[in-house]
């Protein structure tokens, strides 16, 4: 299995978040994915590409998913931050402020002038700092998601993105939870626009790729399935209970298989045969895997008890389902056994492909 990878995530290296009311350090850090290229490496497993594609292709596949005035605040934050207050050089952006839709009826096209509102107008927490290498890495990090994508379109049984910063928290105008660019949705959109008329997704991640659901909510060609923890009791709360089902032309092309923490493999595989019946049942041509390692029963802010050797098997279990697949690389915050977790993920994969 190729691997797309992106040298440009060590730009993205935020030093804290907020959580539970004080600065704590980031947990999505660079080592994360130098620890599974490394494990790559050493186990010979598949071949290491960098994304060569250009900029004008790039952007366009971007704006398949997210909204452009979201990808220019993007692209331009870093230099305003920085004009606020030259000091903020040597800071972190962290939004503080949030617009409320429901209650106050807001119009989203109309954009505050004022910084601190526009990055709470495009964001959902405070756990995802945004620094001067941000926007570089999570463009890098799309470009894998894209060429992953183009090697399925082209053949190849699966391909791997391995991307930081993380991308299923992201939704269409939205940064949150670690995540800038939904590398899965870009990719589940190349794979509808290079000719796969029905894609699905299926989410690992302990958390609910709350920003994948709603890119497609409204979509019957794009069923999204997320196994996670309940939303009850875990991060991001608001969105991944059971009755999100979809909406519009996309009733019943959503399905959220929240599980209690602590949940251990055995009750963790059965939803995962639930996933995969309901990707079968929806018809598709091809599959998009956000793959999050934090299931880990040693991850340090989520609470399943997936083993390393567990992995193995998800691997192969996701290969049964026989799709084109292109695998993203999310969350997964052990960063001493993320490596191993994610390979033999990958290795279970390609014996049972
Ligand atoms: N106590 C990904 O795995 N903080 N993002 C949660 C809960 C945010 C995770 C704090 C977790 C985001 C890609
Ligand atoms: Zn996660």
């Amino acid at each position: 299995m190729k691997t797309f990878h992106n040298p440009m995530h060590q730009r993205h290296a935020g030093r804290q978040e907020m959580f539970r009311g004080r600065l704590v350090p980031c947990h999505e850090v660079p080592d994360r994915l130098d620890f599974v290229l490394a494990e790559l490496r050493r186990r010979a497993q598949g071949e290491l590409r960098v994304p060569s594609l250009d900029d004008t292709r790039l952007e366009a596949a971007i704006t398949r998913v997210h909204d452009p005035a979201y990808v220019r605040f993007l692209a331009g934050a870093w230099d305003e931050w920085v004009a606020l207050d030259p000091a903020n050089a040597g800071r972190d952006a962290l939004p503080s402020v949030w617009p409320l839709p429901a209650r106050h009826g807001f119009r989203t096209d109309r954009l505050p002038e004022n910084f601190a509102a526009r990055l709470g107008r495009f964001s959902f927490d405070s756990g995802s700092p945004l620094m001067a290498g941000t926007w570089v890495a999570a463009r890098a990090g799309a470009a894998c998601a894209i060429e992953a994508a183009q090697a399925v379109l082209a053949g190849d049984r699966a391909a791997f993105a391995l991307t930081r910063p993380p991308g299923h928290h992201a939704g269409p105008d939205y940064f949150g939870g670690y995540c800038f660019l939904n590398n899965a949705a870009i990719a589940a959109q190349a794979l509808r626009d290079g000719g796969h008329d029905r894609v699905a997704v299926l989410d690992i991640d302990y958390h609910h790729g709350n920003g994948t659901q709603t890119i497609f909510y409204e979509r019957a060609d794009v069923l999204t399935v997320s196994i996670h923890g309940d939303p009850r009791t875990e991060y991001p709360f608001f969105l991944g209970h059971a009755d999100e089902t979809g909406a519009g032309d996309g009733t019943g092309a959503n399905l959220n298989l929240p599980l209690p923490r602590g949940t251990g493999f055995v009750d963790w595989c059965k939803a995962l045969e639930r996933a995969l019946e309901a990707v079968d049942g929806f018809g598709a041509q091809a599959l998009v895997v956000p793959m999050g390692l934090d299931t880990f029963e040693g991850d340090p802010i989520s609470g399943f008890r997936l083993r390393s050797g567990d992995y193995e098997t998800v691997g192969r279990m996701l290969a049964a389902a026989g799709l084109p697949t292109v695998l993203t690389f999310e969350g997964g915050y052990a960063v001493a056994e993320v490596g191993t977790n994610a390979v033999n993920l990958l290795e279970g994969f390609c014996r049972a492909a």
